[in-house]
């Protein structure tokens, strides 16, 4: 049977025994572990939030039914970390979710540790002991919803909302005690598979089908979080067809399931995937505020529209989604992806809390009202593929209760809830985490170019391998200059944003160099504002990324990790230093042929 074996669930290890039904029954098993005694107060009321106080030679937690299972989960991390919560503790978002990409034949799209956990052969199929296991994780860093099918909805999946329903509702109450809430995606175009001529929102054939399905569904699982809807995006059905918004769209879906609390999350991922790249004025990354800015504040109530937090789609370096900033009368939801599917695939090391943090220090937590990630979750024995890829989720549901964490803080607490390391063994597995993105970011696009991964799987360098192609991504390298100009002279994109972050970008000697080619198209001896040129500064960082991978190892090599964590993360290390290297080697001679331009330190630059 499947263990865990580690992570900060190693002092969690035992199995979750069957027969728990309430988040208060989960608390009171959970408590047993922390090794004092922990007594237990519930008030319905206080909904997510806790308060732990001291009482004689143990504790006291307050809250509400969920309050008091995060409580005793941040009392034995906190004991672990030495920084128990005082006061009351209360998430930042209500909404917490994990997206998961499964499909039901078992494969996980974009998902690099292993099959689905709770997919098979078209069929629900899982160890309820391991989907107990589950419901911990995420109910240890405070996830609540999980939505369990990809939102590219293949068959059979289209049947969760009927023959599949009570196999949905015997998962829901795997992961009830955890207070851990299911969300489905469903496909627009359902109707048309149940014998409806059209899937048109405005057609009240349509709307009366959707509100009966919704009704049947929140029969069998009243506490069903919602539907998640990717619509118009990437040859998905949606509301476009049928000549309608897609404010017309989302409303039509929230109304049917409105009655049962259930909220509609409508992806903002849209972009015209079929472009000629001879066409220089249509620019994806425009897209999404282009279709929805006009639709503010058309939205019903319970409509959330998730927007990822770029304009483009989980890029290793990209600017905030002007949407984010641009939409002030709709609630949204920030989407972010743990699945590392631009970002090293769980094999090379790429920490997210640093650029959590940005996005948070950039946007403002207030912005959104709720917050997603898409899950780097499968049924490797370690759950992730990568050991230290657990940091992502962990730090994500901290994130996602209190999106003022500090990144180096979680970053710290994960080591220490992980590891049982002497301090400086600590230290310097913390600093290379939180140095791992820039790492990455050195090898792999320079400057904010996108997309000089290898089509299809996106895992290795191709620097045109998206150019001639219809997905929007080009870098247009030349003889003489590469990257898009996105100011008013070019694209425009730069307008989205507010003023004074527009000004910014629009400079070029303001622009922050890590976005400069996103936003400029420059010449390769454009000098850099440390007084490189840009052409010897891409060559430097793909120099020196690819060194610094060789200094992790070392630096990895050298701390004292467990087993079998040791040999996993030394294998991963020396497949990301191979993986640098190609990226490194591609990326130079890549623009050593069109530049011209000899390394200045005379380094190999294969020809
Ligand atoms: O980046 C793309 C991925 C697709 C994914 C899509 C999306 C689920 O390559 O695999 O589809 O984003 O977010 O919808």
């Amino acid at each position: 049977m499947w263990q865990t074996r580690k992570a900060w669930l190693k002092d969690w290890a035992a199995p979750v025994p069957e027969g728990l039904h309430t988040p208060l029954q989960t608390a009171e098993f959970e408590a047993r572990q922390v090794g004092a005694p922990v007594s237990f107060t519930v008030d319905k009321a206080a909904g997510e939030s806790y308060t732990i106080g001291q009482a004689g030679d143990g504790w006291q937690i307050t809250g509400g039914e969920a309050g008091v299972l995060y409580g005793v989960y941040a009392l034995a991390h906190g004991l672990k970390t030495g920084k128990i919560p005082q006061g009351r503790q209360a998430p930042f978002y209500a909404l917490r979710m994990i997206n998961a990409w499964d499909n039901m034949d078992g494969t996980v799209e974009r998902g690099y540790a292993g099959r689905s956990m709770w997919f098979e052969g078209g069929a629900f199929s899982y160890d309820p002991a391991r989907i107990r296991q589950l419901g911990r994780l995420l109910a240890s860093v405070g996830i609540n919803t999980l939505c369990v099918n990809n939102v590219n909805v293949h068959q059979p999946a289209q049947h969760l909302v009927d023959t599949l329903l009570p196999d949905l509702a015997a998962f829901a109450e795997l992961l009830r005690p955890f207070g851990v809430r299911l969300m489905i995606s469903i496909d627009f175009s359902l109707p048309l598979q149940y014998g409806l001529p059209t899937a048109d929102p405005m057609d009240a054939a349509v709307a009366a089908w959707w509100a009966d399905r919704a009704r049947a569904v929140w029969q069998a699982i009243p506490d069903l979080a919602g539907f998640l809807v990717k619509a118009d995006s990437e040859h998905r059905p949606g509301p476009n067809a049928y000549g309608r918004t897609h404010a017309e769209g989302a409303n039509m879906l929230a109304r049917a399931i409105a009655p049962y609390g259930g909220v509609l999350v409508w992806r903002a991922f849209v972009y015209n995937c079929m472009q000629d790249w001879r066409d220089t004025k249509t620019d994806r990354p425009c897209a999404a505020y282009d279709l929805y800015r006009p639709l503010d504040g058309q939205f019903d109530g319970n409509v959330i529209l998730q927007v990822k937090h770029g304009p483009f789609d989980f890029q290793v370096r990209e600017p905030l989604s002007p949407l984010l900033l641009g939409m002030k009368n709709t609630a949204m939801d920030i989407e972010f992806q743990l699945a590392q599917e631009y970002t090293g695939h769980q094999i090379d090391l790429y920490a997210m809390p640093p650029m959590w943090r940005e996005v948070f220090d950039q946007m403002g937590k207030e912005r959104v009202r709720a917050i997603a990630a898409v899950s780097n979750l499968g049924r490797d024995e370690n759950w992730v593929g990568h050991p230290f890829a657990m940091l992502n989720l962990f730090a994500y549901g901290r994130f996602a209760w209190n999106p003022d964490e500090d990144a180096e803080d979680v970053i710290r607490q994960w080591v220490k809830m992980t590891y049982d390391m002497c301090p400086d063994d600590e230290n310097s597995l913390m600093k290379l985490l939180l140095n791992s993105r820039t790492v990455y970011e050195k090898y792999t696009a320079p400057l904010g170019l996108c997309w000089m991964v290898r089509p299809g799987d996106h895992y290795g360098p191709s620097p045109y391998g998206y150019e001639f192609d219809a997905w929007g991504t080009y870098n247009r390298a030349s003889r003489d200059a590469v990257g898009i100009d996105r100011t008013e002279k070019g694209t425009g994109y730069a307008a989205q944003y507010p003023a004074e972050l527009k000004a910014l970008y629009e400079d070029p000697a303001q622009c922050p160099d890590e976005m400069l080619l996103f936003f400029h198209r420059l010449p390769y001896d454009h000098i850099m504002r440390d007084g490189r040129t840009l052409i010897q500064r891409i060559y430097d960082d793909h120099f020196e990324g690819c060194e610094e991978t060789e200094r992790m190892r070392d630096a990895l090599a050298a701390l004292s990790l467990p087993e079998p964590d040791r040999t996993e993360v030394m294998e991963r290390m020396e497949m990301q230093i191979a993986n640098a290297r190609e990226w490194r080697d591609i990326v130079n001679t890549f623009f050593h042929r069109f530049s011209g331009v000899d390394d200045a330190q005379g380094r190999k630059i294969f020809e």
